[in-house]
């Protein structure tokens, strides 16, 4: 047998299943990643679960996202966080000390495991040769019990890189090089795999960028191999002895192959308001920009930060520019400082934030009205940032910095001589803000505040779904629209029937209200439902209201996978066609049976439909029991 890189881990976790195309596989969990904005809902499910400790190789908890403190919320889910994590034997990071994935990747991540992570950017770790994957707080809680993480056995798609990046491109432009190729739903149910000479050419973080943002494709995930510039970058962390070699097999297959030739690459952008609307830069050049952001889970390495230095060195930042900097650990601050690097951007003009997610999430520094954002993140969805009317790109750190002097979009090929920036052979090791759990089981107490309540549990299914249409949406709805982040709404994760209020809000104002006048309903949906993010809040709060269903032409994988885990059916529609069919406040009943036959009658139009669904057998028994919770402690107790 011969195997690539993503069916050899997979084989040696394999615990349920058969890695067959699609089919349901159980794969064995090593290690868990949770953050702040998530690690509540999944450590309060963790903690009901009766479990005495985590079962994983390694468990941690990150504080990463609520890190603004405008009232008593945050900080209270941070001390909870460190509590619990303390009192079950996870490894707890603390505010300041990083960005989860960046930080992941620097200190934890090995070669040939899996982790699971309740963020959709987890699969940063591929970058280091890990089967990482995003997946819900509930997921990520059975994990930590030791349960095994159950989903679709993905399309192995080969990404083979040929050449090397030309002077002013990079990893970034590689992933947007694939998102302009293939969109935001063309990754679902697959992982991409990074083979070619071009692998040789990228050190570990720039594969992570790709990696990282592999997400907005809407893959499962994706990996590069484990090499020698692995076991460098290991080294330089002070890893060596986790690492190993992990290559594919000399006539390993793949389900299908897209080949990128790095040297024809030119600098991308991603323009408003979706990840995979690429262009190239110069054909938008000469825009005028108010901020430039640089960080985020996909672009504040050392490296990345070192090349925005270089280029900033003895300059300005232009006068119409607010130019932020989040570095995505303690370790790359302290780096970029011992270097001197951070003296260049902070003599520009630079405002240095906290190494956090911060504007990413819209956690502060939201643009001016009608603002133009050049940001080096991973999502451009409208209103993310804080601002609704605000124009957000997604670009390279080498594009950032150059609209960072110019004021306007900018080639940055005009910049002259491109700084080659070399990675450390010895980063500083300092993990004195990660609080390492004791060997023994101890008696703490968790302590909670008080905007911290219970997750709610729902009702067994009842046949036939009966109720009216709530709302209707188009394609690509992200769960950013389902339930906004930013610094008002994200204190609330811990708070359901609060956080609920503003489901849908940025779409449909009055979606909270109708749906508690009604006690729910169902929501008609476009192509590739629920991408972007994994909140479970995205799924919880909608039921929560009562949405008994949604009904859409196709589904994003973590959200489809959260809707099962609450008990809400995604159902697809047979015949496409059928979608403009339904009307808003249709009158329906949808007759579920096994799940087999389903029928959808719409009462208002007299009219019936055929509905499909892309459920596994254990997915119908969670639906069944009203939710994963349900069927969790259903068994547990048996
Ligand atoms: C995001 O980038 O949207 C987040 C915030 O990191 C989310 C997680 C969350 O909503 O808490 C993600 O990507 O999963
Ligand atoms: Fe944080 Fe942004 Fe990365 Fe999400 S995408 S983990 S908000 S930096």
């Amino acid at each position: 047998m011969t195997y690539n890189v993503s069916e050899k881990i997979i084989s040696a976790h394999l615990v349920e299943g058969e890695m067959q195309s699609q089919s349901l596989i159980g794969i064995k969990i090593d290690q868990t990643l949770t953050q702040d904005a998530t690690g509540t809902l999944a450590y309060l499910q963790f903690e009901a679960m009766g479990v005495p400790r985590v079962k994983t190789d390694l468990s941690v908890s990150y504080v990463d996202h609520n890190t603004l403190q405008t009232s008593f919320e945050n900080e209270d889910d941070h001390i909870y966080l460190q509590s619990v994590a303390k009192k079950y034997g996870a490894v707890f990071s603390r505010p300041g000390n990083g960005i989860c994935h960046q930080l992941h990747l620097e200190r934890f991540g090995i070669p040939g495991k899996t982790l699971l992570g309740s963020d959709s950017h987890t699969p940063t770790g591929g970058g280091i040769g890990m089967i990482s994957i995003g997946a819900g707080g509930l997921d990520v809680a059975l994990a930590m019990a030791g349960e095994p993480f159950y989903l679709k056995m993905p399309n192995i798609i080969e990404v083979c890189l040929d050449g090397e990046l030309p002077p002013w491109t990079s990893a970034k432009d590689i992933i947007l090089e694939l998102l302009r190729r293939i969109s935001v739903k063309g990754g679902v149910n697959k992982i991409f795999e990074f083979t070619g000479k071009g692998v040789d050419t990228l050190d570990v973080p720039e594969r992570a960028t790709i990696t990282n943002m592999g997400t907005e494709l809407g893959a499962t995930t994706s990996i590069f191999p484990s090499d020698k510039i692995t076991k460098k970058f290991m080294k330089s962390e002070n890893r060596e002895h986790q690492w190993s070699k992990i290559k594919s097999d000399k006539d390993a297959e793949y389900y299908d192959s897209i080949s990128i030739d790095l040297g024809s690459l030119e600098p991308m952008i991603a323009k408003p308001h979706m990840p995979d609307n690429v262009v190239k830069v110069e054909e938008v050049e000469g825009i005028k920009v108010s901020q430039v952001a640089i960080g985020s889970c996909t672009n504040s390495s050392y490296k990345d930060l070192a090349l925005v230095s270089e280029v900033l060195k003895d300059k300005t930042v232009n006068e119409n520019i607010s130019l932020v900097v989040s570095p995505g650990s303690k370790q790359v601050l302290a780096m970029i400082t011992k270097d001197g690097l951070l003296k260049n951007i902070v003599d520009a003009g630079g405002r240095i934030l906290e190494c956090t997610c911060g504007p990413c999430i819209g956690m502060g520094q939201a643009p001016n009205s009608k603002g133009t954002s050049l940001r080096t993140f991973n999502r451009n969805f409208k209103g993310r940032s804080g601002t609704k009317d605000a124009d957000v790109y997604l670009v390279s750190p080498e594009v950032a910095v150059a609209a960072s002097i110019y004021g306007v979009i900018t080639d940055p090929r005009k910049l002259g001589q491109y700084p080659r920036v070399k990675m450390p052979d010895k980063f500083e090791i300092n993990d004195n803000m990660f609080i390492f759990p004791n060997h023994d089981i101890e008696d703490l107490e968790v302590i909670r505040g008080p905007n911290i309540k219970p997750v709610p549990r729902k009702e067994k299914l009842t046949d036939p779904l009966k109720g009216s249409v709530i709302l209707k949406t188009g394609d690509n709805i992200t769960t950013d629209d389902i339930m906004p982040a930013g610094a008002k709404i994200l204190p609330l994760r811990s708070n359901i029937p609060k956080i609920s209020e503003h489901t849908f809000e940025r779409i449909d104002k009055e979606f909270y209200l109708r749906a508690n006048a009604k006690g729910g309903g169902f929501i008609i949906g476009g192509a590739n439902y629920g991408q972007g993010s994994s909140r479970e809040h995205a799924a919880i709060a909608p039921m929560f209201l009562g949405v008994k269903a949604v009904i859409a032409k196709s589904f994003a994988r973590i959200h489809h996978a959260n809707l099962v885990n609450f008990g809400i059916a995604p159902l697809i529609f047979f015949d496409e066609e059928d979608y403009d069919k339904i009307d808003f406040e249709d009158e329906l009943i949808i007759e579920v049976g096994n799940f087999s036959n389903i029928v959808c009658k719409n009462i208002t139009k007299n009219e019936s439909y055929r509905l499909n669904q892309n459920l596994l057998q254990r997915d119908i028994e969670l639906l069944k029991a009203g939710g994963a919770l349900n069927y969790v402690y259903n068994k547990m107790r048996r």
